[in-house]
């Protein structure tokens, strides 16, 4: 069982060369930070695309060796961004990483029909956090991409994270899928979502997971709590995975575990041709060091 973030360094291919990261644009403190700890690691090989002089006079002051990175040079942020979609589409690097630039205008950049990283799947938003009251890692998808998923995209977003979770050495993870109450109200989509997204798994429609939903967040995460309840559940109290009704419960949700918990938290975006380190700009280093790890440990296992 992964219980701290740390535990996904057992992914990272022990011979193979480190894969290449392209972060865009590179003239971010804690990107930059993140990013050249893991290059010292030997996790990845960093490709910067950014201002240069910027980058460079940061590197500066934080005391970081950035000499020998293969860099671009890009003052503009949109075309900086293109640029390292480009290289990616392009079979020149592995990872994408999210700089000092906004999360649309990357987003849009990923998904142009041309120079984009689609692969004919939805791409979602996948978190996976370390909370010192739960017993084990716990994943929360969508906080950041889909705004408000239809049942079809709830379905796509699910086997996104599911396939995470195999990667990971999960064959089968415990998937809540969340709504205001754990019984279904007619007046409340996400419960009938979830109603259906549990009997969909139950007939195999969804598959290499279990689903259990509607769950609110308490029975969701405390067998305490379901019992109280009286709900029967194999999901409650052991969820892997929280499947957000959502974008705007699941930022709230993952700011929450962040800003409250002092969770820590890894997170990509997936169903891309290659993972996307895609972190809050008020994330921490640390965030974004682990959000390479785990973007690093989950392409490693391909
Ligand atoms: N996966 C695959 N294709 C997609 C997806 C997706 N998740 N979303 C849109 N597309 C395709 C559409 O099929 C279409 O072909 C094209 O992309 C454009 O679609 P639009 O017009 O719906 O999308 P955009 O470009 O207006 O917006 C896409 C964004 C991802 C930018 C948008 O959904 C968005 O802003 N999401 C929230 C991002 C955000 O602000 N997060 C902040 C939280 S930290």
């Amino acid at each position: 069982m992964l219980t701290k973030l740390d535990d996904l360094r057992q992914f990272l291919p022990k011979s193979q060369k480190p894969q290449k990261l392209v972060l865009v644009p590179s003239e971010d403190a804690h990107s930059l930070g993140a990013v050249v700890r893991a290059a010292e690691e030997g996790i990845i090989e960093p490709v910067l695309v950014g201002d240069k002089e910027k980058t460079e006079g940061l590197a500066e002051v934080m005391k970081l060796n950035i000499k020998g990175f293969q860099f671009i040079d890009e003052t503009d942020p949109v075309r900086a961004t293109e640029k390292a979609v480009r290289l990616i589409h392009d079979g020149k690097a592995d990872v994408l990483m999210k700089g000092k630039v906004g999360t649309s205008v990357l987003l849009k950049a990923v998904l142009n029909k041309d120079y984009g990283l689609r692969t004919g799947k939805l791409l979602s938003h996948f978190a996976l956090f370390e909370v010192e009251t739960y017993h084990k890692l716990i994943g929360v998808t969508d906080v950041a991409m889909n705004i408000a998923p239809s049942l079809d995209e709830k379905i796509a977003i699910l086997n996104n994270a599911v396939e995470v979770f195999n990667k990971l050495g999960v064959p089968e993870p415990k998937v809540a899928v969340l709504g205001a109450v754990e019984q279904v109200n007619t007046s409340m989509g996400a419960t009938l979502d979830a109603a259906l997204l549990s009997k969909m798994n139950q007939r195999g429609q969804i598959r290499h997971c279990l689903v259990d939903g509607p769950l609110a967040f308490d029975n969701a995460i405390s067998a305490e709590s379901a019992r109280h309840k009286e709900i029967k559940s194999e999901v409650a109290g052991e969820t892997d995975l929280l499947l957000m009704p959502d974008i705007e419960v699941g930022n709230v949700l993952y700011k929450s575990l962040v800003f409250f918990a002092k969770a820590k938290v890894a997170s990509m975006i997936v169903g891309a041709v290659a993972p996307i380190v895609l972190t809050s700009r008020s994330d921490s280093e640390q965030a974004k060091f682990d959000s390479i790890l785990l973007a690093a440990a989950t392409t490693a296992a391909t």
